[in-house]
């Protein structure tokens, strides 16, 4: 079952690595053909390589629309060199075998991303690309496809180390390579329905390229993978680990919970989340600041958590976090020094990214129920002071106003029920996933608690706090739980049928209570 390839075809719009492994190729004896552009980069490079236009006989023509969309390309790609009908017409007609084929397909995610119009991204469809990467991976039994550098690295190892490559790893290559063919069309198609105002989701069929087999799922018994959908906005999902284990299932969906509502800060600002709910938020003048004040949330459970801040960290910053065991650290990058403090922490995974999440991009979020899957548009509801709606007898002071805007943008984050009580720019008791919204206020009001005796405050770090629920009240006991913990503003979507007894109960107790209008549920 192994192959020692005679022939590569190569032809990448994103040129990087291409010099070292098209010497490698060449100094393996392999033979280059190259498209126009590729071509020229490898010749520049001093190697021999044929164009395609040689073997098709053809010019590439309509501006690079057709290249290699030729029998003799896609014969050389798909013909069973076993089977004596297929040797016989390859000989018949001139078609030479390809056995290595490495592409990367045109920038139709890019150029989407990046606001690209409409020609722009309709130019960028690449056709003869996919087509070579399905017929390479069909055939799979004698050609070795490569999408993208990790699978073009997996070959030239291969073939260094016994000059072919082996059936199982021309399996997996296939198997990466659709994947990455689907996940292109996915975006295309994507992309298509939006053009047409499109807003439902239906027509997103949920595509990925396999990024990484996870050791486990959820749990050591479970199967896990990670797939990125090309998508190119800065998150979890284009990360590069520069240093720790390797990531697992929950880590990476943990990072993605933090690093989201990271994003949504202006200021200086820190998440600890665990188990995929924060258990600290806080903004500060550093990060270092912010990181303190979020771990003064809930110290206890943010051992072992996982950190995302909004700032490129440095190496206060870093000392800080690494404090007490820290399982991930997500940023928008880090400086030298903050890099030599992780690094005395070997298990430590630090994730760092371009850039900042959106959170007023648009996107689908998915999630799988027996038999089928739910889409729906991300949550991209912000709520600024203009929108609230005053419904108590006291109007809130500005700060006031500010704490309430603090707590609901991360009862967003929280699961539901969500309560949150924050003071500040900094969470002071977060109640999340109880089935009911009175036992969220009663934990949130608990962590105050313990907080506040923690720092050795005579009273709740909620004291004076605002209280968010992400969904209405829908009876006055959680109102008054929060009350109690120390809350003197409530925020809320209201909508309830009982909303004049929560707000008759907030009268009564001298609390100033806005509606937002908008509920933030998170299953
Ligand atoms: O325009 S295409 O859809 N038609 C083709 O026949 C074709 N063949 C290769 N795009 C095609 N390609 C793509 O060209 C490859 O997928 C690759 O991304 C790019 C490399 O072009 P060049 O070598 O000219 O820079």
């Amino acid at each position: 079952d192994r192959v020692a390839p005679k022939r590569a075809l190569i032809s990448l719009s994103d040129k990087t690595g291409l010099e070292d492994v098209a010497r490698t190729l060449h100094d393996l004896g392999v033979e280059l053909v190259s498209t126009g552009g590729t071509r020229a980069a490898i010749a520049g490079f001093g190697l021999p390589v044929k164009d395609v236009a040689d073997l098709t006989g053809f010019p590439e023509m309509m501006d690079g629309r057709v290249k290699t969309l030729h029998p003799v390309v896609h014969g050389g790609l798909l013909g069973v060199r076993d089977a004596p009908a297929h040797a016989e017409a390859m000989t018949a007609h001139g078609i030479g075998g390809i056995d290595v084929l490495w592409i990367d397909l045109y920038p139709f995610e890019q150029t989407v991303a990046s606001g690209g119009d409409f020609e722009a991204a309709i130019e960028n469809i690449d056709i003869g690309g996919p087509a070579m990467i399905r017929s390479g991976s069909k055939n799979h039994g004698y050609v070795a496809v490569a999408v993208d550098g990790e699978s073009i690295a997996m070959i030239v190892e291969a073939l260094k180390a016994g000059g072919s490559t082996t059936l199982e790893l021309r399996k997996r290559l296939a198997a990466r390579a659709f994947a990455r063919t689907a996940a292109y069309d996915a975006a295309v198609s994507g992309w298509f329905a939006a053009q047409l105002g499109d807003a439902a989701p239906s027509r997103k069929s949920i595509a990925g390229a396999l990024a990484q087999t996870l050791r486990y799922g959820e749990n050591p018994h479970q199967t896990g993978a990670f797939y990125r959908t090309g998508e190119t906005r800065p998150g979890v999902a284009n990360a590069r680990q520069l240093q720790g284990k390797e990531l697992g299932y929950n880590n990476i969906a943990d990072a993605d919970a933090a690093y989201e509502l990271v994003a949504e800060f202006e200021a200086p600002a820190c998440v600890i989340v665990k188990h995929a709910n924060p258990c600290g938020v806080a903004v500060g003048n550093s990060l270092e600041e912010a990181y303190a004040r979020a771990l003064e949330c809930d110290a206890v459970s943010a051992f072992g958590g996982v950190v995302a801040v909004n700032r490129p960290l440095t190496g206060a910053d870093a000392k800080a976090i690494t404090g007490i065991f820290t399982e991930v650290v997500i940023a928008p990058g880090a400086d030298e020094e903050a890099k030599a403090v992780f690094a005395a922490k070997k298990n430590l995974r630090l994730l760092l990214t371009d850039g900042l999440p959106d959170p007023l991009a648009t996107g689908e979020v998915f999630r799988s129920v027996a038999g089928g899957f739910l889409v729906q548009g991300r949550d991209r509801s912000r709520i600024a002071p203009a929108d609230l709606k005053i419904v108590t007898r006291r109007q809130p002071t500005p700060t006031e106003i500010q704490n309430m805007l603090f707590a609901f943008t991360v009862a967003k984050h929280v699961k539901s029920n969500a309560i949150v009580y924050a003071k500040d720019g900094q969470t002071a008791g977060i109640g999340a996933g109880q089935m009911n919204r009175r036992d969220s206020a009663r934990i949130a009001a608990i962590r105050a608690r313990e907080a506040g005796e923690a720092k050795g405050l005579a009273h709740s770090l909620a004291q004076g706090s605002a209280c968010a629920s992400e969904a209405f009240f829908p009876f006055a006991d959680g109102l008054l739980e929060a009350v109690a913990a120390g809350a003197t503003a409530v925020i809320q979507p209201g909508g309830s049928i009982r909303d004049d007894e929560v707000i008759a109960a907030a009268d009564e107790q001298g609390v100033a209570m806005a509606f937002t209008g908008v509920r933030v549920f998170r299953h």
